[in-house]
Parts: structure tokens; sequence; C-alpha cells
């Protein structure tokens, strides 16, 4: 199942919380799916058009490489990793090999936000494109004040509404949660159905879509600046950190490490995989989308449906898109709440939290009391908090994770050389350094509001940790050591 030579670098003894072990049932074909079943959601479907109206203009484009570039090289990073790990937890298990304990938790902590906090983002847009549906294709509307988050005002036919819940975010996360607990392989079908609805769907918009282009829109390629973040090059760079949530997901694949039949060879295809198969679509989907269109009409909470209401030929597509973003939303719930789980279970397996989110259910042979805490925890923050604040929290935290995953590469390939790597980085001195580099620049334009509300985060992190990681980790009541590496039990 692991090399001996590993051995030594995973968590401390991580077959001795397992009652029960994890079902080993996902091939290559499967971990792309998976990816692109996370990868593919709210990014492209809501937050494009944000980031052309609001940063970049057609631009955007250009904004999209640079985000998939950062992607691809900490892409590598993970590919490596994963293969030399190949254990559920993902960048938290691999900086707890790396760079010991503070820094899994750190990461770790970081990760909630990664998975946790955007199964929620993508709950609020998934909310909004059924009230969306609902209104236009079966004539219903849903409540106003229970689709949105409190004090949210939501304009409706009868004049604004203050909104003070948002109904089918928690609806759809409870559901989603309910299929996870179920088993992975279950879920994992239910998946590959709806990755191949919303490739499809993304498709038909650029097939359907380009005929329409009118290359009036591309000028100016790059609108002026106007302000720090508004246009021109400073605007091409917030644009790619708010675009970046479009990208978050490949890393999931390496969470289900321990779910996969052949993890050395299966988790780099599937990382990298599903990566190039997204960054092409979205470059693609972005230059019809703004040739369809202004830019500056993109700010809205469906803008590919936009561009296609704008012609009356394309408008048969109208109900397909938005069903067809339905159902890519769902799939993201789904790969980050049961990746969420596994991240749960490889910190409670460490000690670092509470141990029964290491238990795996007898029956399903999931990790099921870290899915349910996951989804309730979800359903609430989806319930409560609005998809702006959310979305940039989401981006920051998983930035923070990918630049630790690329320093913690060239880490191990300094203090152990040795290892027999099934996967490795090319020119990890380029790879990790630009990869890193490339991922702090987009951290950097996020913002000081974003960046104040990650160091509270942090702080919080780390009471939890002092309070209880410290005390309880495996690592504390083995040898003291600062590296699982060095655990004696
Ligand atoms: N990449 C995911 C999405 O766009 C998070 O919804």
């Amino acid at each position: 199942m692991r090399e001996s030579n590993l051995t030594d670098l995973t968590s401390p003894d991580p077959v001795v919380a397992y009652e029960h072990q994890l079902h080993r049932t996902l091939g290559p074909a499967s971990l792309i799916m998976l990816g692109i079943g996370e990868i593919i959601g709210a990014g492209i479907f809501v937050i494009t058009g944000t980031a052309a109206a609001d940063h970049a203009g057609p631009a955007v484009l250009i904004s999209f490489i640079i985000a998939g570039l950062g992607c691809l090289f900490a892409g590598l990073c993970y590919a490596e990793f994963a293969s030399l790990i190949p254990e559920s937890g993902s960048s938290y298990t691999y900086a707890y090999a790396t760079m010991g304990r503070f820094m899994a938790w750190f990461i770790g902590w970081n990760m909630v936000l990664e998975y946790l906090v955007s199964a929620s983002t993508v709950a609020v847009g998934w909310s909004g494109h059924l009230t969306s549906f609902l209104h236009d294709f079966v004539g219903i509307d849903f409540p106003a004040q229970f689709a949105g988050a409190p004090g949210t005002i939501v304009q409706t036919a009868g004049g604004p509404v203050t909104a003070v819940f948002n109904l089918p975010a928690v609806i759809i996360t409870v559901l989603v949660t309910i299929l996870i607990v179920i088993g992975i392989k279950e879920s994992a079908n239910v998946n590959t159905g709806i990755v191949i609805v919303k490739v499809a769907v993304v498709l038909i918009v650029i097939v359907g879509g380009a005929a329409y282009v009118n290359t009036a829109n591309w000028h100016p390629f790059i609108p002026e600046n106007v302000a720090p973040g508004k246009y021109g090059l400073s605007g091409i760079m917030t644009a790619s950190g708010v675009i970046f949530f479009a990208y978050i997901g490949f890393d999931a694949i390496s969470t289900a490490a321990q779910e996969t039949r052949n993890p050395q060879r299966d988790m780099p295809i599937g990382i990298l995989g599903s990566l190039v198969v997204c960054t092409i679509l979205y470059v693609v989907v972005a230059l019809v989308l703004t040739g369809m269109v202004s830019y500056k009409e993109l700010n809205v909470p469906a803008p590919v449906a936009l561009a296609i209401d704008k012609y009356r030929a394309l408008h048969w597509m109208g109900w397909p898109v938005k069903l067809g973003a339905l159902a890519g939303m769902t799939s993201v719930m789904l790969v980050m709440t049961l990746a969420q789980a596994r991240i749960f279970l490889a910190m409670a397996r460490d000690g670092l939290i509470w141990k029964p989110f290491a238990k795996v259910h007898p029956k399903f042979q999931t990790p099921s009391v870290g899915t349910i805490v996951t989804g309730v925890l979800a359903a609430l923050i989806g319930g409560l908090f609005p998809v702006g604040i959310l979305g940039e929290m989401v981006s920051i935290g998983t930035l923070a994770a990918f630049v630790t995953v690329c320093v913690g590469v060239l880490v191990l390939r300094q203090t152990r050389p040795d290892l027999e790597r099934p996967f490795k980085t090319p020119l990890p001195w380029i790879t990790c350094t630009v990869g890193a580099l490339v991922c702090f620049a987009m951290m950097v334009s996020l913002g000081w509001g974003t960046w104040a509300r990650l160091i509270v985060w942090t702080i919080v992190g780390a009471i939890i940790y002092a309070f209880y990681g410290y005390k309880h980790s495996r690592l504390h009541r083995g040898n003291g050591e600062t590296r699982p590496a060095s655990v004696t039990r």
C-alpha cells in the first residue's frame, strides 16, 4: 500500500486510528472527473463577469492565463507530493511531512477556508441560479427574504426586500452531505454524470456563442487604469486573484489518495489532466463572453446567461445553461465537502483535532463524523454570509496553502534527496519558485480587507492550536521532536 521508504514521511502511525479502512476504488479517469467536478463551478458561471466588468475588461483572458500558470506550477508540486505521500489530507499532510506540526496546522486551518467555506460560497451561487431558474422557466418566485444572507437587499418585482436567511443554500448543502456520507463510489458516480453535463454546457456556450462574437467588444483589450486594481495592469493582476477561485479544486484530487487504486501513477495524471482541460475551457469562454457583450455589462450574477439572452437565436440555450450551471456547482460542492472531511480525518488522526473526526463509518466506509460536521458548518455559513466575502476568503486561504506546497517541495528535495519520487516536478527551482511567487502575487492583489480577515482567522486557529492541538497531537505525546519523520510511539 505504501513504499517502505516513505513510511517515516507520513503522519505518525497513520493506520492506528482506522478501525475501518477507506475503499480503494478510484482510477485515473475518475480522478480527472473528480478534478473537473471540483474546478468548473461558480468561478466560471458567476465570478468571471465581475472580474471582467470591475477589474480587467477583455484582458480577463490574461488574468485566466496568469492564474492558470500559477495553478499549473503549484499543480506540478502537488503532483510530486501526492505521488510521494499518497495519504488523505493533501497539503496539510505534505506540510506535516516537510515543515512540521505547526505549519501543518496552519495549512490545515487555511484549508478549512478552501474546502468548507468554498462549499458554502458555491452553495450561495447555486441558490442565486436556482431562484433565477425557477423565475424564468417554472414561473415560481422563491420568497426573496429566504434567498439571501441576513441584511442583503434583494430586488424583486414588488420592490426591494431584505433577506434573513439563504434557505436554498442550506438545502443543497444538506443533500450533498447525505450523498457523501453514503459512500465515495456512489459520490464519484454521481459526480461523473454531472461533469459530463457541465462540460457539455460549457462547450455549447463556446460553439453557440462564437458565431455572435463582435470583435469591437475586445477594444480596448486592456482598458485604461482608473484606480488601483481597476483596469490596466493592476486590474489584470487583481482579476487573476479574483478568478483564481475558478481554478480551486484540482488539488482536492490529492485528498482522495487513499481511495485511489494506484496513487503513485494516477495522482499526477488526475491533477495535471483536469487542470489543463479547465484552463483551455476557461480561456475560450472568457474570449467568447467578452466578445459577445461589452465587459461593462457583465457584472451580474449570471453573466453567461446574460450573454446568451442578448441574442434571440441563442435563447434555446437559456435553460440548459442555467441547469448545467446548477449541476456544475452541485458537483463542486460534492468534492469540496468530500475533501474537507478527509482533511479533518488526517488532522484528527494526528491528534490536532477531536478524535471522532478520524472514524470511518463501519457500513458506508466514509469518514461520517467529519462529513456531517463539515456539512452542518457549510450549510450554516452558506445560509448566513454573502458570496463576495466568502469567495475572497477562500481565494486567500487557498493561495497560502499553494505557496506552502511549492516551498515544501523544495525543502523536501534538500532534506530528503534520497527518497524515490514516482513523479518529479521538472526544473524544481524554477517551477517551485515561480509557482510560489505567482500565487503570492495573487494573494497581494486581493487587498487589505481580505488580508485582515485572514489574519483574524489565523489568530483564531492559533488559539485552538495552543489550547487543544499542541497538547493532543501524537507528536507531543511522542518524543517531542518537530517532524513526523522522527516520531516514535
Ligand atoms: N473552482 C470552483 C468554482 O469555480 C471553486 O466553483
